[in-house]
């Protein structure tokens, strides 16, 4: 999946929260705040998390994009981090490979790459690769369904999608999707 994203251009001090691509059980209302829209839900979320509360135990002390497993305190894996994910067009890919699965789960990879730049006229990725990082593993299935969430809590910013694709591909073993 690729999609083209803005977070900032807020005149908050203290801008928050970051927006989360999540694959989940069903629609629903998630945590506001720091949990991005997302905690509660059953499901994962791959965060772009541009907000760190003072003290807060779970989240590191800059800006990331991790895997989390139903919660936004649940950190599974880091992608990449210290680096700036606001105030710019950017152009990121989440790609999962399916290798191999069983009734509960799936074995994959997720590859997750995020360019610091967008070419918005050609729906292409510019500028340098910020993040480029792959978790392999298992992936429990809680259901079907793929959309965003974001969270300001008491801070204000503003997450803006500018464009998405989705795209599935055939998994090199296995036939499964
Ligand atoms: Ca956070």
């Amino acid at each position: 999946m690729d999609f083209i994203y803005f977070i900032g251009n807020s005149t908050d001090p203290d801008p928050a929260d970051g927006l989360a691509l999540n694959f989940y059980r069903e629609p629903m209302l998630g945590g506001a705040g720091g949990h991005i829209g997302y905690s509660g839900i059953p499901g994962w979320a791959v965060e772009f998390d541009t907000h760190y509360v003072y003290g807060n135990p779970w989240d590191p002390p800059y800006q990331h994009i991790a895997l989390t497993e139903i919660h936004a305190e649940n950190h599974v894996y880091f992608f990449g981090g210290r680096v700036d994910l606001r105030n710019r067009w950017m152009y990121a890919r989440v790609a999962f490979t399916a290798l191999e699965r069983n009734s509960t789960h799936i074995y994959g990879r997720l590859q997750v790459t995020v360019w610091d730049r967008a070419d918005r006229q050609n729906l292409a990725p510019l500028g340098n690769v910020l993040i480029n990082s792959s978790y392999t593993g298992w992936f429990k299935i809680y259901g079907h369904y793929l959309g965003f969430s974001a969270a300001t809590g008491g801070q204000r910013d503003s997450h803006a999608l500018w464009w998405t694709r989705v795209e599935v591909c055939p998994a090199p073993v296995g036939g499964v999707v």
